[in-house]
């Protein structure tokens, strides 16, 4: 059951835009979380706090005109949701993908303001993107629809400001096309995008930490139950930064990676993924062709399932790595029934609602992806610092901050979710625990 005002706060917001649906998706977990902190804190409905929490404080949409390689001019929409500064400067992905538009942002920006208030580090939350599609697009192409993307964004943000970073569709690659028009119109040099090249002020660690953060966060789930993570079957979706970074992290501790996926279907490798294997992402990837089928041309020992998602395999872990409502409630009951014995969610909520509950009601350990993934804006967070104080750490520097801030959110999760029976509740604690730092720094600044 619903707080009385948090449910008539989403009521107003479902009237307000019904069609809203992956947003409205997001709000609905957070509301269902924190219904206990409602009503011991009267100064919350009196601030109206739910009310505001779920406007975005600004969203910019804007034309991003450019030329293909035929000549002929394309049109997109670019977008930048700035959703909340309470604690920071907007910070948030931007992604590229033909499923943007406002409702997949807004959510991405609502649970964005969250993880990062549970980084413990200063960042506000904010997403945004474009419909464009990579897929198949030429280097010379993405750089012309990056460059004018940027061309409109420059205006809205800054080191101090709102800091973009990549997301679906923007790696290395876009944030370097993004970050040259940037400096050439604002003619500075500063932290103003992460995700940077390491010659040109990025960190280390970076594109490895959300993968990495995530196994950290699951080595202490099974900690806490006397379990380690080595010798346990995972079960990976994605094939993207993400996913890569979880699987190099779940192949150095030891666990043995069984599958990767794409649009068009999964890789099942019951050998395991080796480093050449996982060195091997980076090219599927590279090819620009959004697909994992050459894998099993490539390794005998790999088996393509067109059209399938990798829940139906018998995993001990599952990592949903790929996109948001990846896994459904039909993949929850699967993955059970298969046994399965921990669920981290990798990607920004990878699972359905009926997933999650399914996994909870079957005692499955679970936990979202505002703790699971929150280590690669962190890390974000690490670049910006560097950044500002004109620094450079190594990378045993950066990945001993990390696994700190891991460590960190887990404590906040098991503080804020621990049930009366005594297990943990990572749903609750983790929207509890970020909630809370951010509805006291808005009440502390006032109206
Ligand atoms: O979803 C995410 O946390 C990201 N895409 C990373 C954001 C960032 O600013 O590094």
């Amino acid at each position: 059951m619903m707080n009385e005002y948090a449910q008539r706060v989403l009521d107003i917001r479902k009237a307000q835009a019904p069609w809203e649906a992956e947003y409205l998706q997001s709000v609905t977990e957070v509301f269902e979380s924190i219904g206990s902190v409602i009503e011991s804190d009267p100064r919350l409905e009196k601030n109206k706090i739910l009310e505001r929490i779920t406007v975005p404080e600004r969203i910019v949409s804007f034309q991003v005109p450019w030329v293909d390689d035929n000549g002929e001019i394309q049109v997109n929409t670019g977008y930048r949701v700035q959703f909340n500064s309470a604690i920071g400067p907007y910070k948030g992905g931007l992604r590229f993908h033909p499923t943007v538009n406002l409702s997949v942002l807004k959510f991405l920006g609502f649970e964005q303001m969250f993880k990062n208030a549970l980084t413990t580090l200063p960042m506000g939350g904010g997403k945004g993107g474009s419909d464009f599609s990579p897929k198949g697009k030429s280097d010379r192409e993405i750089m012309s629809f990056c460059r004018s993307f940027m061309t409109e964004l420059f205006r809205h943000i800054g080191p101090d400001t709102d800091v973009p970073a990549g997301d679906i569709g923007v790696g290395a690659r876009e944030i370097g096309f993004l970050f040259g028009q940037y400096k050439r119109l604002a003619n500075q040099f500063h932290g103003v995008l992460t995700g940077k090249g390491l010659g040109w002020g990025g960190s280390l660690v970076r594109s490895e930490a959300t993968g990495f953060g995530a196994m950290y966060f699951v080595q202490h789930m099974l900690a806490l139950k006397n379990q380690d993570i080595a010798g346990k079957r995972v079960a990976i979706s994605g094939f993207g930064n993400v996913a890569w970074g979880a699987a190099l992290k779940a192949t150095q501790l030891g666990a043995k990676v069984i599958t990767i996926s794409g649009p068009d279907g999964y890789i099942l490798d019951e050998d395991g993924l080796d480093y050449d294997k996982v060195a091997y992402m980076l090219d599927l990837r590279s090819s620009g062709r959004d697909i994992v089928a050459p894998y099993a041309e490539k390794f005998k020992s790999g088996k393509f399932f067109a059209g399938k998602k990798p829940w139906e395999v018998e995993t001990d872990i599952a990592m949903p790595c790929a996109i948001q409502n990846e896994l459904s409630g039909e993949d929850a009951k699967q993955l059970v029934a298969n046994k399965v014995q921990l669920v981290a969610e990798v990607s920004n909520m990878g699972c359905r609602p009926e997933a999650i509950a399914c996994f909870q009601e079957n005692g499955i350990n679970f936990a979202p992806g505002k703790a699971v993934n929150a280590g690669g804006v962190a890390t974000s967070g690490l670049e910006m610092t560097q950044n500002a104080g004109h620094l450079y750490w190594t990378a045993e520097e950066v990945d001993t901050k990390l696994r700190g801030i891991m460590t960190g959110i887990h404590e906040a999760c098991v503080q804020n979710g621990k049930q009366a029976d005594g297990t943990i509740n990572y749903v609750a604690g983790a929207n509890i625990a970020g909630f809370r730092k951010v509805a006291e720094a808005m009440i502390a600044q006032g109206v």
